[in-house]
């Protein structure tokens, strides 16, 4: 009642029935939110592995199926070498903590992006989630994890021209399902394209996560700092996504 933000329960009511199955978020501010409380940037990388849990929770009670989250992108091995060195933890503290959350809350882990270049013990802890989360079939839990998705189409279209050399494709039988099939969000089948795309912390760009992917989604750029995202916020993004009308570039009924 006192809070600055919008609260979610006397606006419009979320629609339980029109929920974005898939939602992808660019977890921006983490540096900033700390910087302003006069903390190292760690802290905020921290307290923003927590808020991760708690958006994860909130996404698989709404019923999204999938949550991508870009974590970690190719551009991120430029920061100070003791910034990397800790979020090259995150992972392993992440998961020795909330697999078990996971499992009971039927969650499954999934990643994209090169991890065969992550430290041996953070490839260790990713791939243990992903092999202890297998059988689960509720959410996907899908981070974006040493990912740039100008090197995912790069590696596609690598896979796709060896195919056609190959004789095994032809190239007139190429089409846009290809290209997705041959993307790092492939596994993810039909559900790989989000419908609402949420960046944190007021930058209004992309950068280069989910290029392809993204060609039809709703963006949403909210002015909160990562660590200080929450549940109402997913939901509040959520009501705005609902109260947009979607053409996919064609006429739509009313
Ligand atoms: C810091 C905000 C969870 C973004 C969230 C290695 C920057 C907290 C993970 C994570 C990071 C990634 C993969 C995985 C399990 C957990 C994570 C990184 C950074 C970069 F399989 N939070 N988190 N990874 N931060």
């Amino acid at each position: 009642m006192f809070s600055s933000k919008k609260d979610v329960s006397q606006e419009q009511a979320l629609d339980m029935s029109r929920i974005p199955a898939h939602i992808a978020i660019i977890m921006d501010g983490n540096g900033r939110w700390a910087q302003k409380r006069h903390l190292p940037r760690v802290a905020g990388h921290k307290q923003g592995m927590q808020t991760v849990k708690t958006v994860t929770m909130a996404a698989s009670d709404l019923g999204v199926k999938v949550l991508s989250l870009y974590a970690f992108s190719t551009e991120n091995w430029k920061r100070p070498s003791s910034e990397v060195n800790y979020l090259m933890q995150l992972p392993i503290r992440f998961f020795s903590t909330f697999v078990p959350d996971l499992v009971k809350h039927n969650v499954r882990v999934m990643v994209m992006g090169d991890t065969t270049r992550l430290p041996e013990a953070t490839q260790k802890a990713v791939n243990d989630a992903i092999k202890d989360t297998a059988d689960c079939d509720g959410m996907v839990l899908n981070f974006a994890l040493n990912y740039g998705s100008r090197d995912e189409i790069t590696r596609a279209v690598k896979q796709i021209a060896s195919e056609v050399q190959d004789g095994q494709l032809d190239p007139a039988n190429i089409t846009e399902q290809t290209i997705s099939d041959h993307l790092m969000s492939a596994p993810l089948g039909e559900l790989a394209d989000p419908d609402l795309l949420i960046r944190t912390s007021g930058e209004e760009r992309i950068s280069n996560f989910m290029l392809w992917q993204i060609g039809y989604s709703e963006l949403e750029f909210v002015d909160e700092h990562w660590p200080d995202f929450d549940g109402d916020s997913l939901k509040r993004a959520i009501i705005d996504f609902q109260g947009r009308h979607r053409r996919f570039g064609g006429l739509v009924n009313q």
